[in-house]
């Protein structure tokens, strides 16, 4: 059953498929699971995942309605005493339906509420039992099933995707021994480098208390105060604020493990590692901007995003890797690796590549499958083992806690989602919804009734979890280690690896935020601590703010280094595939609507999403002016003889001024925009002028190389002012 259809990411599919806005076709998945077939070993067997959850899928199709026990019935009418009568307590169909209704929700996620996931397979590149004793990494091409949530991590469940914030990706392998999570974000540390502090770092960030506002906002008081005071969290705020808060699309983001852990070898050899998840897609953000204009728009823009994607063939993939080093190197690198708050640069421990991960198929049930899923970094396997990392040490018993609060009992790794794919025996029993039925009277070990089963597994005996021995002595003690106290050098090193236009989206973004707290003391609390990092940047900010003064340089912590893995903008993407491009016509012009077919095709062959926008929907037509905005594409092409709906064009089929404000804003976000033939007028009438990333032209195949490498580009940081001086 080994037909990873994933390999076959073909661009006909792509065209087939069409623009996002053909949702409605996307989504038609009739009963084609054949993406599911990544394959897990179960007692020797090799089980499919499409196998594995099949007998948890209902399939409703040319079947009578029932109730939860089974009984044929009609649920349209309630039971009434009289046709014009009152509804019947005896009407159990009635109560029923109302009941499992009243009951839908379980709470959301305290934190990364909002999210999407998908289910792929992991290929490892090599045997690794050099350095773990994980069988999933035990051979070359050795596939394992795993399921990936992507999510915000402030904003409730229904909040909009594009909100600033740092991002979760949260990675399972169902693994032949069990389940191994990887519970990362889109950075590679985070705020707080104690785990007693993360109640006090979510409340700060949460909506405030008495009026439930921001949204999905840092930018408020309790935030900048919880910044400025507990400033271990400056360097996540300074990658976050550098375009880290704002990816493109969870496609877009790499994702790291943050913590140290421990990888073991059978024999019980042991490293430290850090995981890391790198996008084969590149890394890309929005601007500000447009993220805020995302957000009204569209809030479902990544969710989207990466359906659309999955469901055209085109499956995103992450590589994994690690950065290994030894464990008496803990205090090597000019910081402790037990603090979270930091991370080592890859030219101080390079990245070692050790497989890939490819995201194939889509959920069929948002909340079975993506809002079931339990997360814990307590999911490990034999080969894989922690360090002494407080926030890592908190979150082993925080993940645990939090699913009982959102199942409401000790059998949620029961659900088709979170079941590991090998069989589970431990004498754990009852609680509320147990789904197995043990058979085993001797629920206690050690027992002779079932003739000592289940064994006890271990480093030697049935391949079992083991930890490698970890020396730990002190005296009790409620401090942080003073190797944990510089809070002002890497975030000095990550505004040190921007490029002067991205230091300005850093300083921006800090002016929005700032600006946007009432207190006087914390503002200029905020301010302290940028001079901290860089007397520039908090002249910088502090210049909008205006009732703050900026100390004089305090150098302490002030250093040239840099790294060069920071910068999002300064890379081109590695590849093309997958981004949205619109190509903008009229329905008036034969010219402009022939023009509009060859060029999408055209297009489309590059393997990008093609959206032709007009008046109406027409044949050939996919979105209207009514509907489309600049935030649905990477980059854009104006159509010759569509030229007067921008020039001169008011119509009550769109709001005013649409047509060449979708080309405006386009430019202004910073994308690659282009017009062929006569079309460039349009460009006049819109007062942009040639420059990087605008192309205008005669020639198609001008244009089509132009704009491969204008979307590789991304963004066009050049059109914006720098502060004078920088
Ligand atoms: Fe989480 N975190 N966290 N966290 N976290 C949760 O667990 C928590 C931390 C992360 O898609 C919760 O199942 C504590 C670091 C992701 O389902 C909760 C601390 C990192 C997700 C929780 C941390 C993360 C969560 C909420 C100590 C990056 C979403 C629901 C300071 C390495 C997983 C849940 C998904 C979710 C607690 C810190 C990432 C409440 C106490 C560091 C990606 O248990």
């Amino acid at each position: 059953m080994r037909s990873f259809l994933y390999f076959s990411t073909l661009l006909g599919t792509v065209a087939a498929a069409g623009c996002p806005y053909m949702s409605g076709q996307l989504r038609a998945r009739g009963e084609d699971l054949g993406k599911r077939q990544s394959a897990a070993s179960i007692e020797g067997t090799t089980i499919s995942t499409q196998d594995f959850l099949a007998p948890f899928e209902l399939n409703d199709t040319n079947v009578y309605m029932t109730t939860d026990s089974g009984t044929p019935i009609d649920d349209a009418v309630s039971l009434k005493a009289g046709i014009r009568g009152p509804t019947l307590l005896e009407d159990f169909i009635f109560r029923q339906k109302l009941q499992r209704f009243d009951h839908e929700r379980i709470p959301e996620r305290v934190v990364h509420a909002r999210g999407a996931g998908a289910y792929g397979v992991f290929e490892s590149y090599g045997n690794f039992s050099n350095i773990t004793a994980a069988s999933f990494l035990s051979e070359a091409g050795k596939q394992t099933p795993m399921f990936t949530r992507m999510s915000t991590v402030i904003g409730e469940r229904g909040s909009t995707d594009s909100a600033r914030d740092v991002h979760g990706l949260a990675t399972r392998f169902y693994t032949d021994e069990g389940n191994f999570d990887i519970v990362g974000i889109n950075v590679p540390i985070f705020f707080i480098n104690d785990a007693i502090l993360f109640p006090d770092l979510i409340h700060a960030l949460k909506p405030q208390p008495n009026d439930q506002i921001p949204q999905a906002a840092t930018a408020h008081d309790t935030a900048y105060d919880f910044f400025s005071q507990e400033t271990s969290a400056l360097n996540l705020v300074m990658m976050v604020m550098a375009g880290y808060g704002i990816p493109r699309s969870y496609r877009h983001m790499d994702g790291w493990g943050v913590h140290t852990y421990r990888l073991v070898t059978n024999e019980g050899a042991t490293k430290f590692v850090k995981w890391s998840w790198k996008s084969l897609q590149g890394k890309a953000s929005f601007l500000w901007e447009e993220a805020q204009a995302v957000g009204g728009k569209n809030s479902d823009f990544h969710r989207q995003d990466i359906w659309n994607a999955i469901e055209a063939g085109i499956y995103p993939q992450w590589e994994l890797g690690v950065q290994i080093f030894d464990e008496d190197q803990q205090l090597a690198f000019g910081f402790d690796v037990l603090d979270d708050t930091k991370f080592i640069p890859e030219e101080v421990v390079p990245v070692t590549p050790l497989g890939v991960m490819t995201l194939n198929a889509n959920p069929q049930n948002y909340f079975a499958e993506t809002e079931q899923i339990g997360f814990q970094p307590g999911h490990v396997v034999r080969g894989i083992d922690f360090s002494d990392d407080p926030v890592l040490q908190g979150r082993l018993y925080s993940y645990l806690d939090t699913q009982l609060n959102r199942y409401g009992g000790p059998n949620f790794e029961q659900a088709p989602i979170n079941r590991p794919r090998v069989p589970i025996h431990n004498n754990n029993r009852d609680g509320k919804a147990q789904a197995y039925i043990p058979t085993n009277i001797a629920a206690y070990s050690p027992n002779t009734l079932n003739f000592g089963s289940p064994m006890e597994a271990n480093q030697t005996t049935g391949n079992g979890f083991f930890t490698a021995p970890r020396y730990v002595s002190g005296e009790l003690t409620r401090e942080l280690s003073p190797t944990f106290a510089d809070h002002w050098s890497q975030p000095r090193l990550v505004w040190n690896s921007l490029s002067p236009a991205e230091q300005q989206i850093a300083v921006n973004a800090l002016r929005f935020e700032t600006s946007h707290i009432v207190s006087t003391t914390i503002k200029q609390n905020f301010i302290n601590q940028l001079n901290l990092i860089d007397n520039g940047l908090a002249l910088r900010v502090a210049q909008v703010l205006v009732d703050v003064t900026v100390p004089p340089p305090d150098t302490t912590y002030y250093n040239d280094n840099t790294t060069a893995y920071i910068s999002i903008f300064s890379n081109p993407l590695p590849t093309i595939q997958g981004l949205n491009f619109g190509i903008l016509a009229s329905i008036y012009s034969n010219q402009s609507m022939s023009q509009a077919a060859t060029l999408s095709q055209q297009f489309r062959d590059l393997g990008l999403f093609v959206s032709v926008v007009a008046e109406t929907l027409v044949p050939g037509v996919n979105v209207t002016y009514s509907a489309a905005d600049a935030i649905d594409f990477d980059g854009l092409l104006v159509t010759p003889g569509s030229e007067s709906i921008f020039i001169n064009g008011t119509s009550p089929l769109y709001p005013l001024g649409r047509p060449i404000q979708i080309v405006q804003n386009a430019y202004d976000y910073g994308k690659p925009v282009g017009a062929l033939g006569s079309a460039s007028t349009v460009f006049q009438a819109a007062n942009i002028l040639e420059g990087p990333g605008v192309y205008l032209s005669n020639s198609t195949t001008t244009l089509l190389a132009d704009f491969e490498a204008g979307l590789k580009t991304f963004k066009f940081l050049e059109r914006f002012p720098l502060d004078p001086g920088y």
